[in-house]
Protein backbone atom coordinates (compact mmCIF):
# COMPACT_ATOMS: atom_id res chain seq x y z
CA UNK A 1 0.00 0.00 0.00
CA UNK A 2 1.59 3.10 -1.25
CA UNK A 3 0.86 6.57 0.47
CA UNK A 4 2.60 9.62 -1.77
CA UNK A 5 2.64 12.78 0.38
CA UNK A 6 1.71 15.61 -1.50
CA UNK A 7 1.47 19.58 -0.58
CA UNK A 8 2.84 23.15 -1.43
CA UNK A 9 6.46 23.62 -1.39
CA UNK A 10 7.67 24.02 2.33
CA UNK A 11 4.67 22.79 4.09
CA UNK A 12 6.60 19.93 5.66
CA UNK A 13 6.49 17.22 3.67
CA UNK A 14 9.50 15.55 4.51
CA UNK A 15 9.21 16.68 8.26
CA UNK A 16 6.03 14.61 8.60
CA UNK A 17 7.75 11.34 6.29
CA UNK A 18 10.79 11.85 8.53
CA UNK A 19 8.23 11.21 11.86
CA UNK A 20 6.25 8.66 9.95
CA UNK A 21 9.51 6.41 9.19
CA UNK A 22 12.00 7.51 11.95
CA UNK A 23 14.30 8.70 8.86
CA UNK A 24 16.55 11.53 8.26
CA UNK A 25 15.99 12.37 4.85
CA UNK A 26 17.17 16.21 4.95
CA UNK A 27 14.07 18.62 5.37
CA UNK A 28 14.73 22.53 4.45
CA UNK A 29 13.88 21.54 0.84
CA UNK A 30 14.41 19.10 -1.72
CA UNK A 31 17.62 19.80 -3.45
CA UNK A 32 16.54 20.55 -6.97
CA UNK A 33 13.46 20.09 -6.50
CA UNK A 34 13.71 16.10 -8.26
CA UNK A 35 14.39 14.07 -4.68
CA UNK A 36 11.67 11.92 -3.94
CA UNK A 37 12.30 9.39 -0.62
CA UNK A 38 10.85 6.03 -0.32
CA UNK A 39 9.74 4.78 3.53
CA UNK A 40 8.45 1.58 4.81
CA UNK A 41 6.53 2.17 8.32
CA UNK A 42 5.90 -0.94 10.51
CA UNK A 43 2.39 -0.04 12.19
CA UNK A 44 1.94 -0.31 15.77
CA UNK A 45 -0.03 -2.67 16.81
CA UNK A 46 -0.65 -3.54 21.00
CA UNK A 47 -2.90 -6.93 19.31
CA UNK A 48 0.28 -8.08 17.49
CA UNK A 49 2.56 -7.57 20.52
CA UNK A 50 0.06 -9.08 23.08
CA UNK A 51 0.03 -12.16 20.68
CA UNK A 52 3.52 -12.34 20.26
CA UNK A 53 3.67 -12.64 24.00
CA UNK A 54 1.11 -15.38 24.28
CA UNK A 55 2.78 -17.41 21.69
CA UNK A 56 6.42 -16.79 23.05
CA UNK A 57 7.03 -16.16 19.09
CA UNK A 58 10.45 -15.15 18.59
CA UNK A 59 9.60 -13.61 14.94
CA UNK A 60 7.36 -10.68 15.31
CA UNK A 61 6.55 -8.90 11.75
CA UNK A 62 4.32 -6.41 11.74
CA UNK A 63 2.18 -4.89 8.94
CA UNK A 64 3.65 -1.92 7.06
CA UNK A 65 2.89 0.79 4.92
CA UNK A 66 4.61 3.09 2.02
CA UNK A 67 5.14 6.34 2.31
CA UNK A 68 6.56 8.24 -0.97
CA UNK A 69 8.27 11.81 0.16
CA UNK A 70 8.02 13.89 -3.17
CA UNK A 71 9.11 17.03 -4.42
CA UNK A 72 6.97 20.38 -3.92
CA UNK A 73 3.81 20.74 -6.60
CA UNK A 74 2.40 23.62 -7.53
CA UNK A 75 3.21 26.78 -9.95
CA UNK A 76 5.46 28.47 -7.35
CA UNK A 77 7.67 25.97 -7.24
CA UNK A 78 9.08 28.07 -10.21
CA UNK A 79 9.56 25.00 -12.75
CA UNK A 80 6.96 26.66 -14.99
CA UNK A 81 4.06 25.37 -13.16
CA UNK A 82 2.54 21.74 -13.25
CA UNK A 83 4.23 19.05 -11.25
CA UNK A 84 7.16 17.27 -13.26
CA UNK A 85 6.45 14.25 -14.66
CA UNK A 86 8.44 12.06 -12.05
CA UNK A 87 6.02 13.40 -9.26
CA UNK A 88 2.97 12.58 -11.64
CA UNK A 89 4.07 8.85 -12.15
CA UNK A 90 4.55 8.46 -8.53
CA UNK A 91 1.57 9.93 -7.80
CA UNK A 92 -0.52 8.01 -9.85
CA UNK A 93 1.14 4.65 -8.84
CA UNK A 94 0.34 5.46 -5.20
CA UNK A 95 -3.28 4.08 -3.65
CA UNK A 96 -3.68 7.32 -1.66
CA UNK A 97 -2.38 10.93 -0.98
CA UNK A 98 -1.47 12.49 2.33
CA UNK A 99 -1.82 16.11 1.55
CA UNK A 100 0.50 18.50 3.98
CA UNK A 101 -0.91 21.88 4.40
CA UNK A 102 1.18 24.62 6.98
CA UNK A 103 -0.38 26.34 9.65
CA UNK A 104 3.24 26.78 11.15
CA UNK A 105 4.92 29.94 11.66
CA UNK A 106 8.47 30.39 11.34
CA UNK A 107 10.07 33.46 9.72
CA UNK A 108 13.13 31.96 8.34
CA UNK A 109 11.11 29.80 6.78
CA UNK A 110 9.06 31.89 4.34
CA UNK A 111 5.89 31.00 3.07
CA UNK A 112 6.00 31.16 -0.70
CA UNK A 113 2.80 32.80 -1.02
CA UNK A 114 3.59 35.41 1.69
CA UNK A 115 1.71 34.46 4.15
CA UNK A 116 0.52 31.40 6.44
CA UNK A 117 -3.02 30.73 4.48
CA UNK A 118 -4.26 26.99 5.20
CA UNK A 119 -7.30 27.18 3.54
CA UNK A 120 -6.08 29.16 0.16
CA UNK A 121 -3.17 26.45 0.75
CA UNK A 122 -5.57 22.96 0.22
CA UNK A 123 -7.68 25.60 -2.76
CA UNK A 124 -4.24 25.92 -4.56
CA UNK A 125 -3.18 21.93 -4.07
CA UNK A 126 -6.62 20.44 -4.99
CA UNK A 127 -6.57 22.85 -8.02
CA UNK A 128 -2.82 21.31 -8.72
CA UNK A 129 -4.79 17.34 -8.99
CA UNK A 130 -7.85 18.71 -10.71
CA UNK A 131 -5.57 20.28 -13.19
CA UNK A 132 -2.96 17.12 -14.01
CA UNK A 133 -6.67 14.89 -14.27
CA UNK A 134 -7.67 17.31 -16.77
CA UNK A 135 -4.54 17.12 -18.87
CA UNK A 136 -4.76 13.08 -18.71
CA UNK A 137 -8.23 13.17 -19.78
CA UNK A 138 -8.08 15.69 -22.44
CA UNK A 139 -4.85 13.65 -24.05
CA UNK A 140 -7.25 9.99 -23.67
CA UNK A 141 -10.09 12.18 -25.26
CA UNK A 142 -7.89 13.13 -28.23
CA UNK A 143 -6.65 9.73 -28.83
CA UNK A 144 -10.24 7.72 -28.36
CA UNK A 145 -11.82 10.32 -30.59
CA UNK A 146 -10.92 9.08 -33.87
CA UNK A 147 -10.81 5.74 -32.81
CA UNK A 148 -14.52 5.76 -32.14
CA UNK A 149 -15.26 7.76 -35.95
CA UNK A 150 -13.69 4.52 -37.79
CA UNK A 151 -14.88 1.81 -35.60
CA UNK A 152 -17.60 -0.48 -37.24
CA UNK A 153 -20.79 -0.26 -35.88
CA UNK A 154 -21.40 -2.67 -32.63
CA UNK A 155 -17.32 -2.11 -32.00
CA UNK A 156 -18.63 1.48 -31.64
CA UNK A 157 -21.00 1.77 -28.63
CA UNK A 158 -18.13 1.20 -25.89
CA UNK A 159 -15.51 4.06 -27.08
CA UNK A 160 -18.96 5.98 -27.44
CA UNK A 161 -19.86 5.39 -23.84
CA UNK A 162 -16.05 5.83 -22.87
CA UNK A 163 -16.10 9.18 -24.45
CA UNK A 164 -19.46 10.37 -22.97
CA UNK A 165 -17.84 9.37 -19.80
CA UNK A 166 -14.73 11.31 -20.27
CA UNK A 167 -16.47 14.63 -21.39
CA UNK A 168 -18.87 14.37 -18.17
CA UNK A 169 -15.39 14.33 -15.79
CA UNK A 170 -13.55 16.67 -17.92
CA UNK A 171 -16.33 19.29 -17.37
CA UNK A 172 -16.34 18.52 -13.92
CA UNK A 173 -12.59 19.11 -13.47
CA UNK A 174 -12.93 22.22 -15.55
CA UNK A 175 -15.21 23.63 -12.55
CA UNK A 176 -12.56 22.78 -10.18
CA UNK A 177 -14.28 19.68 -8.38
CA UNK A 178 -12.43 16.59 -7.75
CA UNK A 179 -13.93 13.74 -9.19
CA UNK A 180 -13.87 12.02 -5.37
CA UNK A 181 -16.83 14.58 -5.03
CA UNK A 182 -18.60 14.06 -8.05
CA UNK A 183 -20.77 11.08 -7.22
CA UNK A 184 -19.58 8.81 -9.84
CA UNK A 185 -21.05 5.79 -10.02
CA UNK A 186 -19.29 2.58 -8.59
CA UNK A 187 -18.75 1.15 -12.31
CA UNK A 188 -17.98 4.63 -13.73
CA UNK A 189 -15.31 4.28 -11.23
CA UNK A 190 -14.06 0.98 -12.25
CA UNK A 191 -13.74 2.40 -16.09
CA UNK A 192 -11.39 5.12 -14.97
CA UNK A 193 -9.33 3.20 -12.69
CA UNK A 194 -6.71 2.52 -15.82
CA UNK A 195 -5.99 6.42 -15.62
CA UNK A 196 -4.72 6.60 -12.43
CA UNK A 197 -6.54 9.69 -11.95
CA UNK A 198 -5.54 11.93 -8.70
CA UNK A 199 -8.34 13.39 -8.12
CA UNK A 200 -10.13 9.93 -7.30
CA UNK A 201 -7.71 8.34 -4.98
CA UNK A 202 -8.59 8.91 -1.00
CA UNK A 203 -6.79 12.00 0.53
CA UNK A 204 -6.34 12.69 3.90
CA UNK A 205 -5.51 16.17 4.78
CA UNK A 206 -2.61 16.68 7.15
CA UNK A 207 -2.23 19.74 9.53
CA UNK A 208 1.08 20.58 10.19
CA UNK A 209 0.80 22.46 13.33
CA UNK A 210 3.22 24.79 14.97
CA UNK A 211 5.05 23.78 18.82
CA UNK A 212 3.55 26.72 20.02
CA UNK A 213 -0.23 25.39 19.41
CA UNK A 214 0.92 21.54 20.46
CA UNK A 215 -1.35 21.29 23.51
CA UNK A 216 -4.27 22.92 21.33
CA UNK A 217 -3.92 20.28 18.08
CA UNK A 218 -7.22 18.55 18.69
CA UNK A 219 -8.87 21.48 18.87
CA UNK A 220 -7.28 22.17 15.02
CA UNK A 221 -8.37 18.74 14.50
CA UNK A 222 -12.22 19.64 15.05
CA UNK A 223 -11.75 22.93 12.85
CA UNK A 224 -10.64 21.80 9.91
CA UNK A 225 -12.54 18.53 10.23
CA UNK A 226 -15.65 20.25 10.56
CA UNK A 227 -14.75 22.59 7.28
CA UNK A 228 -13.89 19.66 5.02
CA UNK A 229 -16.29 17.18 6.03
CA UNK A 230 -18.48 18.40 3.73
CA UNK A 231 -15.93 17.40 0.57
CA UNK A 232 -15.52 14.11 2.68
CA UNK A 233 -11.66 14.79 3.56
CA UNK A 234 -10.81 13.51 6.12
CA UNK A 235 -8.30 15.29 8.21
CA UNK A 236 -5.51 14.73 10.92
CA UNK A 237 -3.71 17.00 12.87
CA UNK A 238 0.33 16.93 14.09
CA UNK A 239 3.17 19.00 14.97
CA UNK A 240 5.46 17.98 12.21
CA UNK A 241 8.55 19.03 14.15
CA UNK A 242 7.68 18.04 17.09
CA UNK A 243 7.16 14.56 16.11
CA UNK A 244 9.77 14.06 13.93
CA UNK A 245 12.11 14.77 16.77
CA UNK A 246 10.12 12.42 19.29
CA UNK A 247 10.68 9.83 16.44
CA UNK A 248 14.61 10.08 17.43
CA UNK A 249 14.10 9.32 21.18
CA UNK A 250 12.78 6.19 22.90
CA UNK A 251 9.17 5.51 23.79
CA UNK A 252 9.49 6.30 27.32
CA UNK A 253 11.58 9.40 26.74
CA UNK A 254 9.08 10.61 23.75
CA UNK A 255 6.27 9.57 26.11
CA UNK A 256 7.23 11.41 28.90
CA UNK A 257 8.41 14.61 26.40
CA UNK A 258 4.62 14.60 25.13
CA UNK A 259 3.47 14.57 28.66
CA UNK A 260 5.86 18.06 29.30
CA UNK A 261 3.92 19.59 26.06
CA UNK A 262 0.20 18.26 26.60
CA UNK A 263 0.47 15.87 23.77
CA UNK A 264 -1.90 13.17 24.80
CA UNK A 265 -1.12 11.20 22.32
CA UNK A 266 1.48 10.03 19.74
CA UNK A 267 0.65 12.18 16.45
CA UNK A 268 2.09 9.58 14.31
CA UNK A 269 0.11 6.37 15.41
CA UNK A 270 -2.78 8.73 14.72
CA UNK A 271 -1.50 9.62 11.44
CA UNK A 272 -0.96 5.76 10.99
CA UNK A 273 -4.48 4.54 12.29
CA UNK A 274 -5.90 7.66 9.89
CA UNK A 275 -4.21 6.39 6.87
CA UNK A 276 -5.38 2.80 7.50
CA UNK A 277 -9.16 4.39 7.79
CA UNK A 278 -8.90 6.16 4.50
CA UNK A 279 -8.09 3.51 2.75
CA UNK A 280 -10.56 1.12 4.29
CA UNK A 281 -7.57 -1.49 5.95
CA UNK A 282 -8.25 -3.92 7.96
CA UNK A 283 -5.38 -6.36 9.62
CA UNK A 284 -5.50 -9.74 10.47
CA UNK A 285 -2.50 -12.48 11.62
CA UNK A 286 -1.28 -15.62 11.37
CA UNK A 287 0.98 -17.69 13.97
CA UNK A 288 3.23 -20.07 12.06
CA UNK A 289 6.28 -21.78 13.68
CA UNK A 290 8.10 -19.63 15.86
CA UNK A 291 6.86 -16.43 13.49
CA UNK A 292 3.50 -14.12 14.31
CA UNK A 293 2.97 -11.81 11.95
CA UNK A 294 0.23 -8.83 11.43
CA UNK A 295 -1.07 -8.38 7.36
CA UNK A 296 -3.59 -5.94 5.84
CA UNK A 297 -6.01 -5.92 3.62
CA UNK A 298 -8.71 -4.08 2.25
CA UNK A 299 -12.37 -4.66 4.27
CA UNK A 300 -14.71 -7.14 3.01
CA UNK A 301 -11.40 -9.42 1.52
CA UNK A 302 -12.58 -12.37 0.91
CA UNK A 303 -10.41 -15.21 2.68
CA UNK A 304 -8.98 -16.52 0.01
CA UNK A 305 -7.68 -13.35 -1.68
CA UNK A 306 -6.66 -12.93 2.01
CA UNK A 307 -4.08 -16.00 1.57
CA UNK A 308 -2.69 -14.72 -1.44
CA UNK A 309 -1.74 -11.87 0.58
CA UNK A 310 0.54 -14.56 2.30
CA UNK A 311 1.54 -16.80 -0.74
CA UNK A 312 -0.05 -17.17 -4.05
CA UNK A 313 0.17 -21.16 -3.41
CA UNK A 314 -2.35 -20.38 -0.42
CA UNK A 315 -4.62 -18.94 -2.52
CA UNK A 316 -4.55 -21.33 -4.99
CA UNK A 317 -5.00 -24.85 -3.31
CA UNK A 318 -7.22 -22.70 -1.15
CA UNK A 319 -8.93 -25.31 0.69
CA UNK A 320 -10.63 -23.38 4.19
CA UNK A 321 -9.24 -21.25 6.28
CA UNK A 322 -9.62 -21.55 10.54
CA UNK A 323 -10.56 -18.56 12.20
CA UNK A 324 -10.68 -16.99 15.49
CA UNK A 325 -10.75 -13.10 17.22
CA UNK A 326 -7.65 -11.92 18.56
CA UNK A 327 -9.38 -11.47 22.02
CA UNK A 328 -10.84 -14.78 22.00
CA UNK A 329 -7.27 -16.93 21.36
CA UNK A 330 -5.77 -14.38 23.95
CA UNK A 331 -8.41 -15.77 26.20
CA UNK A 332 -7.66 -19.77 24.80
CA UNK A 333 -4.30 -19.37 24.64
CA UNK A 334 -3.29 -21.76 21.52
CA UNK A 335 -5.41 -22.79 18.23
CA UNK A 336 -5.87 -26.36 19.73
CA UNK A 337 -7.61 -25.23 22.79
CA UNK A 338 -9.73 -23.30 20.68
CA UNK A 339 -10.57 -25.88 18.83
CA UNK A 340 -11.48 -28.26 21.91
CA UNK A 341 -13.74 -25.45 22.88
CA UNK A 342 -15.41 -25.52 19.67
CA UNK A 343 -14.73 -21.81 19.03
CA UNK A 344 -12.66 -22.41 16.30
CA UNK A 345 -14.64 -21.17 12.79
CA UNK A 346 -14.24 -23.03 9.40
CA UNK A 347 -14.65 -20.70 7.03
CA UNK A 348 -14.74 -20.58 2.95
CA UNK A 349 -13.52 -18.93 0.13
CA UNK A 350 -15.55 -15.94 0.36
CA UNK A 351 -15.54 -15.46 4.48
CA UNK A 352 -14.96 -11.99 4.63
CA UNK A 353 -11.92 -11.59 6.79
CA UNK A 354 -12.61 -9.38 10.00
CA UNK A 355 -10.41 -6.98 11.81
CA UNK A 356 -8.21 -8.51 13.88
CA UNK A 357 -9.10 -12.46 12.86
CA UNK A 358 -6.08 -15.05 13.62
CA UNK A 359 -6.18 -17.53 10.30
CA UNK A 360 -4.78 -20.40 9.55
CA UNK A 361 -5.07 -21.08 6.11
CA UNK A 362 -4.74 -25.18 4.75
CA UNK A 363 -4.35 -25.55 1.28
CA UNK A 364 -3.26 -27.89 -1.21
CA UNK A 365 -1.13 -27.29 -4.01
N1 LIG B 1 8.56 25.05 13.51
C1 LIG B 1 8.24 24.14 12.62
N2 LIG B 1 8.97 24.03 11.51
C2 LIG B 1 8.63 23.10 10.60
C3 LIG B 1 7.54 22.23 10.80
N3 LIG B 1 7.45 21.42 9.72
C4 LIG B 1 8.45 21.77 8.89
N4 LIG B 1 9.18 22.78 9.43
C5 LIG B 1 10.36 23.42 8.84
O1 LIG B 1 10.02 23.92 7.57
C6 LIG B 1 11.09 23.72 6.66
C7 LIG B 1 10.57 22.93 5.47
O2 LIG B 1 10.24 21.65 5.93
P1 LIG B 1 10.28 20.39 4.94
O3 LIG B 1 9.82 19.23 5.73
O4 LIG B 1 11.58 20.28 4.25
O5 LIG B 1 9.16 20.85 3.90
P2 LIG B 1 8.84 20.20 2.49
O6 LIG B 1 7.40 20.38 2.28
O7 LIG B 1 9.38 18.82 2.44
O8 LIG B 1 9.68 21.14 1.52
P3 LIG B 1 9.92 20.91 -0.05
O9 LIG B 1 10.19 19.47 -0.23
O10 LIG B 1 11.08 21.78 -0.38
O11 LIG B 1 8.70 21.38 -0.72
C8 LIG B 1 12.20 23.01 7.44
O12 LIG B 1 13.12 23.98 7.85
C9 LIG B 1 11.47 22.41 8.61
O13 LIG B 1 12.32 22.32 9.73
C10 LIG B 1 6.77 22.37 12.01
O14 LIG B 1 5.82 21.62 12.28
N5 LIG B 1 7.18 23.34 12.87
MG1 LIG C 1 10.64 17.94 1.06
Amino acid sequence: MDLGIVGLPLCGKTTVFNALTHGHAEAGGHRAGVETHVGVVKVPDERLTKLAAQFQSKKVTPAELCYLDLPAMGASVGRGGGPSSQVLSALSASDGLLHVVRTFQREDVPHPQGSIDPHRDIAAMDVELVLADLSIVEKRLERVAPVVRSAKPGEREAGEREMELLRRVKASLEGETPLRVQGLAAEEERALRDYALLTLKPVLLVVNVGEEDASRIADIESEFAARYAAAGTPVVAICGQLEMELAQLSEEEAWEFRQELGLTDSGVQRLIQRTFDLMGLITFYTVVGDECRAWTVPQATPAQLAAGKIHSDMERGFIRAEAIGCQEILVCGSLAEARKRGILRTEGKSYCVQDGDVLHILFSV
